[in-house]
């Protein structure tokens, strides 16, 4: 089954939005494989934002990361990955449309309340840098049932 990785921002966990973006991948019938509350040190943070290591916005990007407690998850389903960012929104909150938790919930590109892992590559490197395989667990296949 597919996986990704999704992470409540520093803002999302301080405005208490653990819960509603919780709530709105279960309600679509993903399911969490994997979470926790935990800080960011300064290099794991330069490792997840790797990519953008050159851009302008990577010292605010790494600081505005390290600034409080993070909510990590590992979620799956069928194209959890796709539908995950869909449901996430543009990353600049202005182009993010209503219904989604960018359009609903955040206002500026830095503080936009959640990542998400953008490819499967990504998915794969962001779940092995937050969580090792014994955080994840596994569901039996009755509940699967329900919805795959
Ligand atoms: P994320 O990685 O956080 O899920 O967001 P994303 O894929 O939608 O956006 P990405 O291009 O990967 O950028 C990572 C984060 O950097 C911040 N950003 N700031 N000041 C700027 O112009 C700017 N551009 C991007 C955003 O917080 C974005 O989520
Ligand atoms: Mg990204």
């Amino acid at each position: 089954m597919e996986k990704t990785f999704l992470m409540v921002k520093p803002d999302g966990v301080q405005r208490n939005l653990i819960g509603e973006i919780v709530s709105r991948f279960e309600k679509k019938g993903f399911r969490l494989v994997g979470a926790k509350l935990m800080s960011i040190s300064q290099e794991l943070a330069e490792q997840h934002y790797g990519e953008h290591k050159e851009r302008p916005f990577f010292g605010e990007l790494v600081d505005f990361i390290t600034s409080g407690p993070v909510f990590a998850m590992v979620w799956e389903g069928e194209n959890v990955i796709a539908t995950s960012r869909q449901m996430m929104g543009a990353t600049n909150p202005k182009d993010a449309a209503a219904a989604t938790i960018r359009g609903d919930f955040a206002v500026n590109v830095g503080k936009n309340v959640i990542h998400g892992s953008d490819s499967p590559e990504s998915a794969e490197r962001e779940i092995g840098l937050f969580f090792k395989q014994e955080e994840l667990v596994e569901y039996p296949k009755l509940i699967s049932q329900w919805v795959y």
